[in-house]
């Protein structure tokens, strides 16, 4: 039996089932030699015997107890025609949404077509993963997305986004609605091509004051995990609103996700008393303490696994795995949690 499956039902496993965010990719000798096959970073995403093999990597490597499929949140402005591109060393670029008229372009029309690739190796690694590993799909979180859409990229403090949506609400309000159906619709196809797990990151969900949280980051999950669980009711579906802080709460209550991905920040008593009573939580070693090794790292896990494997939890990061972590530190991790 899969052991991440059993966690998100309810069970307490010992030992906890682990995986790390963003686990397949550039820490791994093995991605960068399979990048150099491809001319574009979407290129990766968009062909299934690349995207498998990234996959597959940090299974074969490490034994994790789940597999993210190798995409990018990304992919679903790319398949509403705002044309993406990854500039090496720089990040993502997007043509920037710069208002209403820009919005009302975006084409949903060819939204399945545009992923039918991602399908395709859904497909394919549902074959090809052993019975103990969890296939685990995802999407980025409307706000988060939006945000790419809005600033043109990455940036440091998503000011016009913000801006945008106080000043031109109810344009906002297009956007993120158009991003609410169709992110159900990409991750309804997933689980129907054999996700058996998708995560929502909302990785910018910290920027935002409490009445713009409720209304950008909740009501969005909400909206979403009803239509998802409607079309499959028995998906896990995790939550990870990246510094979300006393939010974290509000959003464990409300959104009807049935883990949280707590990020570093949280503290681990507080999340035991407050969520880990009624969600299931998953996190949140510091990425950077795992790039550190040594003795801060055993004290780091052992803290979290003292507080938080009482009850239902599934050990990772508190964010993606940081490109020059050394795999040593990862195995020592994985060896660590699994009490060897
Ligand atoms: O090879 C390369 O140079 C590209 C680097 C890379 C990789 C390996 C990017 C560019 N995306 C990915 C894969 C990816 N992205 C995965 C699958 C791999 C795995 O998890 O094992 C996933 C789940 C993501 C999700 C993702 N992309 C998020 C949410 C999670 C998070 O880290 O906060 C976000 C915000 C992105 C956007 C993105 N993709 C890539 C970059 C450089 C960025 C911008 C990040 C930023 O603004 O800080």
């Amino acid at each position: 039996m899969k052991s991440l499956l059993q966690t998100l039902k309810g069970a307490t496993i010992s030992p906890p089932p682990i995986w790390l965010m963003r686990q397949a990719g550039r820490h791994l000798r093995e991605y960068r030699d399979l990048r150099l096959h491809a001319n574009t970073f979407l290129d990766f995403c968009y062909s299934p015997d690349m995207a498998v093999e990234a996959t597959l990597q940090p299974v074969r490597r490490y034994g994790v107890d789940a597999a993210i499929l190798f995409s990018d949140i990304l992919v679903v402005p790319d398949a509403l025609g705002q044309n993406v591109s990854f500039i090496s060393g720089m990040g993502p670029r997007l043509e920037p949404l710069d208002g209403r008229t820009a919005i009302d372009r975006l084409d949903t029309t060819n939204l399945h077509a545009h992923l039918a690739p991602i399908y395709e190796s859904i497909r394919r690694l549902r074959t090809q993963l052993s019975e103990t590993t969890t296939l685990i799909g995802f999407a980025g979180a409307p706000w988060t997305v939006a945000t790419y859409m809005i600033e043109g990229g990455s940036s440091r403090d998503h000011q016009r986004t913000r801006a945008y949506a106080y000043e031109s609400p109810d344009d906002f309000q297009v956007l993120i609605d158009l991003l609410v159906e169709v992110t159900a619709a990409y991750l309804i196809r997933q689980a129907d091509e054999g996700a058996e797990v998708v995560q929502i990151f909302d990785s910018w969900a910290g920027v935002l004051p409490p009445v713009q949280f409720d209304r950008w980051v909740i009501k969005p999950f909400q909206k979403i995990v009803a239509t998802v669980k409607t079309a499959h009711p028995h998906l896990p579906i995790i939550g990870f609103p990246r510094g979300a802080g006393l939010g974290y709460a509000t959003f464990s209550a409300k959104t009807g996700v049935d883990a949280v991905s707590l990020d570093s920040t949280v503290p681990l008593t507080w999340a035991a008393k407050n969520i880990q009573q009624d969600t299931v939580i998953q996190g949140n070693l510091d990425n950077l303490v795992l790039r550190a090794g040594g003795k801060q790292l055993e004290n780091a896990v052992q803290e979290i696994l003292s507080v938080l494997s009482a009850r239902p939890f599934i050990f990772n990061l508190g964010h993606g795995i940081l490109p020059d972590t050394p795999v040593d530190n990862v195995r020592q991790l994985i060896d660590m949690v699994r009490g060897r």
